[in-house]
C-alpha cells in the first residue's frame, strides 16, 4: 500500500490514537495526523511512531480534513478515525476496488457485512434519515452517507474544493462527487466502539448543521469543479 497515505484527523485522542497507530504499523502506508498545535497531549502521545504530523492553521474536523488532503503526495488516499472505530482490514479491499474502477469506495454500517457497535437509538436514526434525504435531493446511491470512512484517489479529492470546516464536510464529500459526476462505489464495514476518549460529535448540533447544508445544496448546488 506505499502508494497510500491514511488522512487521520485527531482531537484530542491521545488514549485512543497510539492504539489505533499500534495496529496499523504494520501497514506500509503513509500516515498523516492532522491536530490542532495545542493539543499537545495527543501529539505526546504519539512520538514513538512512525507519521507525520500536520498542526492545522484553523480548526474543526472539516478543516483536518482539507489541510490534511491538501498535504497528501501519494496517488490515494483514506480518510480514517483517531478512536478506533474504523478497523483497518478493511484497506486493501477498499484500495484494490478504487484503483480497480478509479472510483471513490465509502465504506458503510448499513449494507451487507455492515454494522455498528457504536450507534444509538438517536444516531442510528439520525444516519439513515440523512441517508434517505441523500438519495431524495441529490440521487446518492450509497447506503450510509456520514460514516466518512472513504477511500479515493487524491487527485479526485483534491479537485473537490472542500470548503466546510465542521462536520459539514462529511455531506459536502458525497454530494460534490455526485455533481462531478465520479464514479463511486460502497463496501459493507463494521464499526467498532471508540476505544476511549470523548465522542466530538454533538447530534443536536451537528446534525442540525449537516440538515442545513443538505437542504442549502438542494436549493442552490455546489458548482461542478
Ligand atoms: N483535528 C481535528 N480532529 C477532529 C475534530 N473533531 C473530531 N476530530 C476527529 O475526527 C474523528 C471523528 O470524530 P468522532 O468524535 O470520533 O466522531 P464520531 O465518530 O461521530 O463520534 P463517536 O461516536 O464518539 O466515535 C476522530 O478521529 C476525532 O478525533 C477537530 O475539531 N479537529
Ligand atoms: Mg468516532
Amino acid at each position: 500500500m506505499k502508494n497510500l497515505t491514511l488522512v487521520i484527523p485527531a482531537k484530542h485522542e491521545e488514549y485512543s490514537l497510539p492504539k489505533v497507530l499500534e495496529e496499523i504499523k504494520n501497514i506500509k502506508c503513509k500516515k498523516l495526523i492532522v491536530l490542532s498545535k495545542s493539543d499537545t497531549a495527543t501529539i505526546r502521545s504519539i512520538k514513538n511512531y512512525k507519521c507525520r504530523i500536520i498542526k492545522q492553521k484553523y480548526n474543526g474536523y472539516g478543516n483536518a480534513l482539507i489541510e490534511g488532503i491538501n498535504n497528501v503526495k501519494t496517488d490515494y488516499l483514506c480518510i480514517f478515525n483517531a478512536d478506533g472505530s474504523f478497523d483497518p482490514k478493511y484497506l486493501n479491499i477498499m484500495l484494490n476496488k478504487s484503483m480497480l474502477n478509479k472510483s471513490f469506495v465509502f465504506a458503510s454500517r448499513y449494507t451487507k457485512a455492515g454494522g455498528s457497535a457504536d450507534d444509538s437509538l438517536l444516531t442510528l436514526i439520525g444516519n439513515k434519515i440523512f441517508t434517505l434525504i441523500g438519495k431524495i435531493f441529490f440521487k446518492l446511491n450509497i447506503s450510509d452517507i456520514l460514516f466518512t470512512y472513504i477511500m479515493g484517489q487524491t487527485t479526485k479529492f483534491k479537485r473537490l474544493k472542500l470548503s466546510n470546516s465542521d462536520f459539514r464536510i462529511c455531506v459536502e464529500i458525497p454530494i460534490k462527487i455526485k455533481i462531478n459526476n465520479f464514479k463511486y462505489q460502497s463496501i459493507g464495514s463494521f464499526e467498532r466502539k471508540r476505544l476511549g476518549g470523548k465522542k466530538k460529535v454533538n447530534e443536536f448540533i451537528d446534525g442540525y448543521l449537516i440538515l442545513l447544508e443538505l437542504i442549502m445544496n438542494y436549493l442552490n448546488p455546489y458548482e461542478k469543479s
